[in-house]
């Protein structure tokens, strides 16, 4: 059965979803998602569209019905205004400190090793820029935060360490390299 809209969601969210989902099924799939979201002056990537299933949706089901078109709505609009705060120059891209500072604001504090790791792999000019546009922003976040509450629920004393079986590690990481 397709979840529902949260009581008080925007009509306008309401037809937009209705319209990507055209076989009326309750459910839209992942290219269904991707023209959804690309219809507000944005284009994402397959990658990034997958990601959010994955982020977005529970194990089971892994799809996308109308509460859980809602809660990526929103939080790609939260996305957007964190990339607007913190692209201090307005050059449309964020750079290593940009990054550094927007990380920081969710939580996210990652060694300078990692940041140049993540601006020269999300960087879609393949590293001229040294700076990540946002439809690549929101992979770079969704990828940080995720892995990190996955490292969490192994590291309960906030340590900074934790155990994982390879089959633990596995299963925790290939998801967000294969999305
Ligand atoms: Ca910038």
């Amino acid at each position: 059965m397709p979840s529902q809209f949260p009581p008080g969601t925007d009509p306008s969210l309401v037809s937009c979803f209705q319209m990507a989902d055209q076989d009326r099924s309750g459910f839209i799939d992942d290219k269904e998602l991707q023209r959804a979201l690309s219809s507000y002056n944005q284009t994402f990537s397959m990658r990034t569209v997958h990601l959010l299933m994955y982020l977005f949706t529970n194990t089971n089901t892994r799809k996308i019905g109308p509460k859980e078109f809602t809660s990526v709505f929103y939080s790609l609009q939260n996305w957007r205004a964190i990339f607007e705060r913190f692209d201090r120059d307005r050059s449309g891209k964020v750079d290593a400190n940009e990054l550094r500072e927007a990380l920081l604001s969710l939580g996210f504090s990652v060694s300078p090793m990692v940041l140049d790791l993540l601006v020269s792999k999300f960087d879609k000019s393949g590293g001229k820029n040294r700076a990540i546009e946002y439809d690549n922003f929101i992979e770079c976040c969704l990828t940080v935060k995720g892995l990190t509450e996955k490292f969490k629920e192994k590291d309960t004393m906030y340590s900074g360490s934790a155990s994982f079986t390879y089959e633990g590690f596995m299963l925790t990481v290939l998801p967000f390299l294969i999305a």
